[in-house]
């Protein structure tokens, strides 16, 4: 009989909107993973520690100007900076869980108008230089309105957090959603933290249990 191929651990992405209570959650989660025996790797992207990063951090507090097009692709190196890191962990069985990715990248910078509305960067080009990487085996969306967010004392002091560019961050997550099926998954994130974090807990704890078949697949290829 053939020996079966060992399965592998699955990369979780954890998407959603300022104040939606992204952050918490991916901590919380992995808290819990770490409680019930699972090590995971936990990654954020942004990630501000790189030199890349750095760049990012003081664009998004408005301490540097760049152009839109540099910006968008600053954001994808600093994902391919960890692609490897994160195929690797996958393979050798260790979960990764991951707050944000490159959906936020085309739907922040896909969501940047100008003067009259339109759309700066089409949202093909925004997509194409993610074309490849790691693809997470779930996505969870935390949405919220923006009168919840509202209740929740407002958004903060970065670059693209008004509300207008938040409803536009919005819709286009919804867009993807739809495109991505049964990978990704909605989460009305106004609700107790609580409910919340058991809707999640949920859907990984099965996904860690049994692991994935295959190999890590790659996004949008
Ligand atoms: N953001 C984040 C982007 O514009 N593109 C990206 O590729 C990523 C990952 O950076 F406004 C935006 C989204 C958000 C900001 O995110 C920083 P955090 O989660 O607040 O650090």
């Amino acid at each position: 009989m053939a020996s079966q191929s060992p399965r592998r651990a699955p990369f979780i992405v954890i998407e959603g909107l300022d104040r939606s209570g992204k952050t918490t959650q991916t901590s919380r989660l992995y808290a819990r993973l770490k409680e019930t025996g699972t090590q995971a790797n936990l990654i954020k992207f942004p990630d501000r520690t790189t030199t890349i990063g750095q760049m990012i951090d003081s664009y998004l507090r408005s301490a540097s100007e760049l152009d839109d097009r540099a910006v968008h692709l600053l954001f994808s190196a600093n994902r391919w900076e960890l692609a490897s890191m994160i195929e690797k962990s996958l393979i050798a069985g260790t979960p990764v869980v991951c707050d944000r990715y490159a959906f936020s990248g085309i739907t922040f910078s896909g969501s940047k108008v100008n003067s009259e509305g339109e759309p700066l960067l089409p949202f093909e080009w925004c997509r194409s230089p993610d074309i490849g990487l790691p693809a997470p085996d779930i996505v969870f969306f935390f949405d919220i309105t923006p009168e919840k967010a509202k209740e929740r004392g407002g958004y903060g002091e970065e670059r693209y957090e008004k509300e207008e560019m938040q409803l536009r961050v919005r819709d286009s997550f919804h867009r993807i959603g739809r495109e991505m099926g049964t990978t990704w998954v909605t989460i009305d994130a106004g609700r107790e933290r609580d409910q919340v974090e058991q809707d999640v807990w949920k859907l990984v704890e099965p996904l860690v249990k049994e692991g994935v078949d295959g190999p890590v697949t790659k996004l949008w290829t």
